[in-house]
């Protein structure tokens, strides 16, 4: 079994195109799992047949905490770009959040802040590490954004758990909270 592949597909159908799994995210973002697991295994994609067990050992072995399964029901726990509004719940966040970004993009949020651009939320990391992961996807030497996320939420800008403890998310982050990493 290619678990990297379908790690890809489960996040392509929660994350992105439910519909053409005739998949129906609920407002958290859950499906049930045997419908995700027949719509799978109907594609002929997969030589062998996908099993509850596969799905378990996609989610067991990921570096990063990407799908959750609970009573039955899995969901992508952030990244949707699907029109229907995923619902997260607010938090407090930590003092200090990071965004890895290219050099490009650098520009343009200190301009117009932080925005989710094609995703339903912006992503921000609790560690460097992470968003140095995240920003290298778009640049060899990303831009790593210190988000001053103490005073932001001060300040009413709303934080949400995306239920990975290293990913935090935020509907928009103002320019004025955030510095270049030296
Ligand atoms: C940038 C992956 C211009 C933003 C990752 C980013 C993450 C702006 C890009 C998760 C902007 C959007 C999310 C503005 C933000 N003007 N560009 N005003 N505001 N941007 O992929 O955060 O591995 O939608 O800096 O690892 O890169 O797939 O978001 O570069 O956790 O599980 O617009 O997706 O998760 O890019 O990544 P994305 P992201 P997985």
């Amino acid at each position: 079994m290619e678990y990297t592949k379908l790690s890809k597909e489960i996040s392509y159908a929660l994350r992105h195109a439910p519909w053409e799994y005739e998949l129906e995210l609920d407002e958290e973002g859950f499906v049930p799992v045997e419908q995700l697991i027949h719509a799978l295994n109907e594609s002929g994609e997969y030589k062998e047949t996908i099993t509850e067990d596969d799905i378990h050992h996609v989610i067991e072995i990921s570096e990063k905490k990407r799908h959750e399964l609970k009573d039955g029901k899995i969901r992508a726990l952030y990244g949707h770009t699907v029109p229907s509004h995923i619902r997260k719940e607010t938090v407090v966040p930590p003092d200090i959040l990071y965004h890895g970004t290219s050099h490009k993009a650098y520009d343009f949020i200190m301009d117009s802040g932080l925005k989710p651009m094609s995703r339903q939320y912006v992503h921000l990391s609790t560690d460097t590490d992470t968003a140095v992961r995240v920003g290298k996807r778009r640049d060899k030497k990303p831009v790593i954004l210190v988000v001053d996320a103490k005073r932001a939420y001060a300040d009413g800008v709303v934080f949400y758990s995306s239920g990975y403890e290293k990913v935090i998310l935020a509907d928009f982050v103002p320019a004025e909270y955030l510095s270049i990493k030296p």
